[in-house]
């Protein structure tokens, strides 16, 4: 899988993607993060990519030009809505970036991320270059950088051969049923006074997994109900 990542701050993606699944996946070969510097597509000797809100406003806002030459230029034949491959624009606007949306992206071919700055985008870039865009939350960051590197390590874990034993992206949050995984314990099975509950020692798989799944049910109901509602 391929990612491309389009930022004013290329120099921000050296640190997240050298530790792990992610350098893992790079290694392996199964995985390739290209990152572009936006200013690549300037031609003014102060490589400009930003400019003044019409109708006035605080802040500034990331020109359409500079954005769209970097899409075209990395991707030249790419048309919208194009299948395999997605152009993304990450911002405080966009579709809730989840689990399912992390699924999705992972059975492409390639994902070209738009990192936004300032105060936002020229709005033509959502609307006739982004095949979509795509909010980690609801809060305002100071650029989609971090938004990118969270997209690529979710997207990074589900890419098949990835993670060493598969089995675990089965078994976590937000796949089996929309819960969230079940609490866990590792050794010792006493710490401070506080003991791992007894099904888990017991070895009877089948009473440890209904145990697990009542688990989650319960940290569910008392951490996320709302996703009980979405179940
Ligand atoms: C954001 C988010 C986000 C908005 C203005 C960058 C900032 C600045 N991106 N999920 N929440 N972006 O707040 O992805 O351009």
């Amino acid at each position: 899988m391929k990612f491309h990542v389009v930022t004013i701050f290329p120099e921000f993606f050296r640190g997240p993607f050298e530790h792990g699944v992610v350098a893992r996946a790079k290694a392996a070969g199964v995985l390739d993060i290209q990152v572009h510097d936006l200013r690549t597509w300037t031609s003014d000797r102060h490589k400009t990519v930003d400019d003044r809100p019409f109708g006035g406003g605080e802040g500034m806002l990331l020109k359409a030009q500079p954005v769209f030459d970097a899409v075209e230029s990395i991707w030249p034949e790419r048309t919208l809505g194009e299948a395999g491959r997605k152009v993304v624009l990450l911002s405080a606007q966009g579709r809730r970036f989840t689990q399912s949306v992390a699924r999705e992206y992972a059975a492409l071919e390639s994902v070209l991320l738009l990192c936004g700055r300032y105060e936002g985008v020229d709005e033509r870039v959502a609307e006739h270059l982004a095949d979509e865009e795509l909010s980690i939350g609801d809060y305002v960051l100071s650029g989609g950088e971090l938004g990118a590197a969270v997209v690529i390590d979710a997207v990074a874990r589900l890419i098949p051969g990835v993670l060493g034993n598969e089995a675990s992206a089965v078994q976590e949050s937000f796949t089996t049923a929309g819960l969230l995984d079940c609490p866990q314990w590792t050794r010792p099975a006493e710490f401070r006074g506080w003991k791992v509950p007894d099904v888990l020692l017991g070895g009877n798989h089948e009473e440890i997994r209904k145990w697990r799944i009542e688990a989650a049910r319960e940290k569910t109901r008392r951490m996320r109900p709302d996703l009980l509602n979405e179940a």
